[in-house]
């Protein structure tokens, strides 16, 4: 078999959370009068919690102060993790735990690469606690996508080269991480127009064609 391993993003890919990361963006903007839509939180998949309250303040009048930049992403969170709490198995589709499961039926090892801080808790949301190998997220990196550190942890706590994990993605970032870190990748969405992604995928179950 090619691969040894699948890193998998979390946001985007395993679950939907991407909808509510927008709710949550939108309702803080909303309160502070900065303009946010849709367009703009493209541009915030794959990309940590400051990087993606900076991009937004690039369409205020407004500067911020350090500390206030920080209350208010922590207000974002807290908007977030109030719609998390609403989540649950039904929130994981069938054919991502079907197709997780095949690939696992293969001999792959499954791993997590998200920049999320709340990864633990949505996958104990939506009934995966416990499910993955290996599990690299926002608590154990410095320099979030696109740079390619939370790959780079998840093939090493896995005990494997790039070149032996493939990488799933929804972001441009994190397409662009998995590239500049040796890793092959497929990628969903947005993702999946990348030019450095090396398989373009409609759905999530076609990953049991590309491995
Ligand atoms: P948090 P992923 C990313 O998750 C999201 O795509 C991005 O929108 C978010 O800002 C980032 O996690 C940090 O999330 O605020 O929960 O720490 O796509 O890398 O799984
Ligand atoms: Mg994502």
């Amino acid at each position: 078999m090619r691969y040894k391993a699948i890193i998998f993003d979390l946001d985007g890919v395993i679950c939907s959370t991407d909808e509510y990361h927008y709710q949550a963006w939108k309702k803080m903007a909303d309160k502070i009068g900065v303009y946010f839509d849709r367009e703009i939180n493209n541009r915030l998949r794959g990309v940590s919690r400051m990087e993606s309250l900076e991009i937004i303040l690039e369409n205020g009048e407004k500067t911020y102060s350090e500390e206030e930049k920080e209350q208010l992403a922590e207000q974002k969170n807290e908007y977030y993790k109030e719609l998390l709490q609403n989540m649950t198995s039904e929130d994981l589709s069938s054919e991502v735990k079907d197709t997780l499961d095949a690939l696992r039926a293969k001999g792959l090892k499954l791993a997590i690469g998200s920049s999320s801080k709340n990864t633990k808790f949505i996958l104990k949301q939506i009934g995966l606690e416990g499910y993955f190998d290996k599990i690299s997220d926002g608590t154990n990196i410095v320099n979030s996508k696109p740079d390619p550190e939370v790959f780079l942890k998840a093939a090493q706590f896995l005990g494997l080269s790039p070149r032996e994990c493939m990488v799933v993605e929804d972001a441009e970032a994190g397409i662009k991480a998995a590239d500049r870190g040796g890793f092959e990748s497929a990628g969903l969405g947005e993702a999946a127009k990348c030019s450095q992604v090396t398989f373009p995928m409609d759905k999530f179950s076609d990953l049991l064609s590309v491995v």
